[in-house]
């Protein structure tokens, strides 16, 4: 089954109608579709299938062993998110394992495939969980008592999923199994559209991080209360709005954004008592994202203390500056003819692990140049052209 009949396998799961896109988060019932889909997929390959202590996916082609050769990426997207973020990198793997075996190809490494769980954060706000429990990248307790925006913690989700959330943590033996990790994924911009080419392969990743701004004051009626009477904390979240744009236009090169937002109780007629905001902030070059945070938490403290409200800040995640393996990345480009390589603003489980082994990304040209909403895009030859190449990639590191 080829990448975009696999795609085409899952285009109706976890359809969000609200939102359009896709809505397909960690221990949810689209994503649970999803795993059990993959399971089937990869079973018919002959691949064995096996979930980790963190509720990642491995598919083993041969036995599991050291050194192996691992490619995959994720099921679970943003909300309301495209089709290709995450399943591109799935069903390219599945694709080229088909490609391999019909040609009579025998890995002589072990080989897996790997589905990640919540890459992208969207039920409880830590990107590449699945990831950095693996490597050991977050607390297993802090990981637990992660919330989604219902209150539903992570250890809870998980058991009511299936899986045993006192087992997560760092897994150093599935870790030191990986000898070379591959992902693929589709473009998040417009690099390969401007370069002219369909593939290119991964150079580096942005700094990035997560942080909640939590703003208290007084609920109050919206009639009834005078303007000096007041402490709403809507105030000082959207002097952080327009404060993180200009902040981040200021460094020409960084990107700040405020895509969720949340007044509580959220009624026209009442001031907010509280407004959470979270802050997504990019910045290439390490220690930049920090410092324009840190500035922007200066001025929350202002425009919270300017208004009679309080402010909390806290960092829920962050990423130093990734760069992949050189080595590898020239081989990555040989093997595929030369082909561009790229950086990105985008984090990926390749970030995360490529502290740990050697990582290599490849990335299949988007033409919408849109991710994270549902025009989201890739061509069928160029997916087409994607898994050829990471069948040829993988057959080169197999061997
Ligand atoms: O948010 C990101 O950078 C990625 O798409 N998870
Ligand atoms: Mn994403
Ligand atoms: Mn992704």
């Amino acid at each position: 089954m080829t990448a975009t009949g696999l795609l085409d396998e899952i285009d109706g799961v976890g359809r969000d109608r609200g939102r359009g896109g896709y809505s397909r988060h960690a221990f949810d019932a689209a994503e649970g579709e999803l795993r059990t889909w993959f399971a089937e997929r990869a079973q018919r390959l002959g691949l064995a299938v096996e979930t980790d202590r963190n509720a990642n996916i491995w598919a083993w082609w041969g036995t599991p062993g050291p050194d192996a050769v691992v490619t995959g990426s994720h099921l679970d997207s943003v909300p309301g998110g495209g089709a290709f973020d995450g399943p591109l990198g799935v069903v390219s793997a599945l694709d080229a394992v088909e490609i391999m075996q019909c040609k009579g190809f025998r890995p002589v490494k072990p080989f897996a495939v790997v589905v990640f769980a919540e890459e992208e954060g969207g039920r409880f706000g830590v990107p590449c969980l699945g990831s950095r429990l693996l490597t050991g990248a977050i607390d297993a307790d802090r990981a637990r008592s992660l919330k989604d925006p219902d209150g539903v913690t992570l250890a809870e989700a998980a058991a009511k999923a299936g899986h045993d959330p006192e087992r997560f943590g760092a897994d150093p033996e599935s870790l030191a199994r990986i000898g070379q990790f591959i992902e693929l994924h589709v473009e998040q911009g417009r690099g390969l559209i401007d370069l002219g080419s369909p593939v290119a392969v991964g150079s580096t990743i942005i700094a990035h991080g997560r942080w909640r701004f939590a703003f208290s004051g007084q609920g109050n009626h919206a009639g009834a209360t005078l303007i000096g009477d007041r402490h709403d904390p809507m105030l000082p979240a959207a002097e952080v709005v327009a404060a993180a744009r200009r902040l981040a236009r200021a460094t020409g090169d960084g990107r700040a954004t405020i895509g969720r937002l949340v007044p509580n109780p959220g009624g026209t007629n009442a001031i907010a008592s509280t407004v959470e905001l979270w802050l997504d902030a990019r910045i290439p070059g390490d220690d930049r994202t920090r410092t324009l945070v840190a500035e922007l938490s200066g001025l929350a403290k202002e425009a919270a203390d300017a208004e009679g409200c309080l402010v909390e800040i806290a960092e829920e995640s962050y990423s130093d500056t990734v760069t992949f393996d050189p080595a590898l990345r020239d081989r990555l480009s040989g093997w595929l003819g030369g082909v561009p390589e790229l950086p990105t603003g985008a984090g990926h489980d390749a970030g995360i692990l490529a502290a740990h082994v050697p990582t290599g990304m490849l990335y299949v040209r988007n033409p919408t140049g849109i991710s994270h909403a549902p025009e989201e895009f890739a061509e069928d030859e160029d997916v087409d052209l994607g898994a050829k190449g990471l069948a040829k990639v993988l057959e080169h590191l197999s061997t």
